[in-house]
């Protein structure tokens, strides 16, 4: 069985790698951009799942500042465009596991018969090793809970990921350095047999030269699935800085064929990890890098590009880029949306709020928040905001195109008594009509202003 000692020597080269990474940081992201997808928090590990009209995006959390891999939650964010992402907070932590002390690494979620099933390793605070717990909800957005008590498998190694057949068998992956397998009992919370290591020979999985342990481009987080019949692996390679590869079977357990890059070394971060989906008849790849400003190896952010199979079923090459995905469809800004649904975020942070979900709060004067492609047709009348503050408020102007960008109302936030203290303020709207990118830009005096919960635009006044 491998150790952690194995994977000693990496992390003391990560260490002068991140350092190196550090140093190419790149300017801050322009206005414009829409990658990373996440700009409140940095996040790594991105698992999708698409269920019902949605896409759940389930990521690790990189703590700000860290200089390791200092992860101690797991974070879920959704959208249904692939451009305004809602924050829904954490519903998993590594508290979550009695069990567990340390260690919220790359894990991935899958739905069967109704239940959310998120798999993650984490370290067995008994053993001091590695283990994949496996944890239980009724909902993608959570609460989710331990299904154990224990860790579902433990050998020291990590980066689960799920993958259900359709004939219905359920099998689980996982694997730095080594590759494993289980077969899932259909109650997703145990298996038959024992792990099983999967050949990792260059005929499946590339070669690499130097590295007599890891004689394989194989490195870690796989991301397993099927498609048109063909099952793919898609992996992080040939640390550090890793690239993604990706290997073809005509089967869930091989034999693997090699197929060859995905996404080349780039972005500021040493390691990646790869999440795949289709999703509205377009398919989606995910990734992390080091894009947010003050990010690198160890403060990771989670990105996004749309792509195309070729038609045999292989994969183009696809690069970072900081545009993001094209936005599907637009945003109906005459329903409630939550304030911390967004494409960009500048300045403020996200808390759960008293009235469930999350809130968008820190705003201080000049931050502001992007909201992709509103689509306001004839026009807007008026406009409502769920606010609260526990200082004397502040204001909320409604700009189009940008955070310097026409001006179509403005709403004045009171002093509410608390931070969690809502009320609604209402204020006219002109000139917003057709669909436009709409920013609620903050202003008012020094320090924190006023939270916001949700928001919504009328056409009568
Ligand atoms: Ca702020
Ligand atoms: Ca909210």
């Amino acid at each position: 069985m491998p150790t952690p000692l194995g994977l000693m020597p990496r992390r003391s080269l990560i260490w002068l790698l991140s350092l190196l990474c550090l140093a190419a940081v790149l300017a801050p992201t322009a206005a414009r951009a829409d990658n990373p997808v996440v700009q409140t928090i940095y996040t790594a590990d991105p698992a999708p799942l698409v269920h019902d009209g949605r896409v759940y995006l389930y990521t690790g959390h990189d703590e700000d500042g860290s200089t390791n891999f200092t992860m101690k939650d797991w974070r879920v964010f959704s959208s249904s465009d692939m451009a305004n992402w809602t924050d829904h907070g954490s519903p998993l932590s590594v508290e979550t596991f009695s069990w567990a002390s340390a260690n919220a690494w790359a894990g991935q979620v899958t739905e069967r018969n109704g239940k959310f099933y998120w798999y993650v390793p984490v370290t067995n605070a008994a053993t001091g090793r590695m283990a994949i717990g496996v944890a239980v909800a009724d909902s993608p957005l959570g609460p989710f809970q331990d299904a154990l008590g224990h860790p579902l498998v433990e050998n020291g190694e990590i980066d689960p990921t799920v993958f259900i057949d359709d004939n219905g068998q359920a099998y689980l992956y996982w694997g730095n350095p080594n590759l494993w397998y289980v077969t899932l009992n259909e109650d997703m919370t145990s298996y038959s047999g024992s792990p099983t290591r999967i050949p990792l020979t260059t005929e499946g999985f590339g070669s690499r030269t130097g590295n007599p342990d890891r004689p394989t481009l194989y490195e870690e987080g796989p991301w397993v699935y099927k498609r048109n019949g063909l099952y793919y692996m898609v992996f992080a390679a040939e640390c550090c800085s890793e690239f993604i590869a990706y290997s073809t079977a005509p089967g869930p357990t091989g034999p693997w064929t090699y197929r060859g890059t995905i996404m080349p070394r780039e972005g500021g971060s040493f390691t990646n990890h790869a999440g795949v989906v289709d999703y509205k008849g377009n398919s989606y790849f995910f990734y992390h890098n080091g894009a947010l400003p003050g990010g690198g190896g160890f403060t990771r952010s989670v990105a996004v590009e749309r792509f195309a199979y070729n038609a045999d079923g292989t994969f183009p090459t696809i690069t970072m880029s900081s545009a993001g995905a094209p936005q599907v469809g637009t945003l109906n800004p005459y329903v409630r949306q939550e304030a911390e649904t967004s494409a960009w975020a500048s300045g403020i942070e996200t808390q759960p709020s008293s009235e469930g979900g999350m809130n968008v709060g820190w705003i201080e004067n000049g931050d502001w928040i992007k909201v992709k492609g509103a689509a306001f047709r004839a026009g807007a009348a008026s406009f409502t905001a769920r606010v609260s503050s526990q200082t004397t408020g502040g204001r909320i102007e409604l700009r189009l195109d940008g955070a310097d960008g026409p001006q179509v109302g403005t709403c004045t936030v009171p002093g509410t008594g608390g931070w969690q203290t809502w009320v609604n303020v209402s204020c006219p709207v002109h000139g917003a009509a057709g669909t436009r990118n709409l920013y609620l830009k903050f202003a008012g005096g020094s320090g924190y202003l006023f939270n916001v919960n949700t928001w919504q635009f009328s056409t009568a006044p």
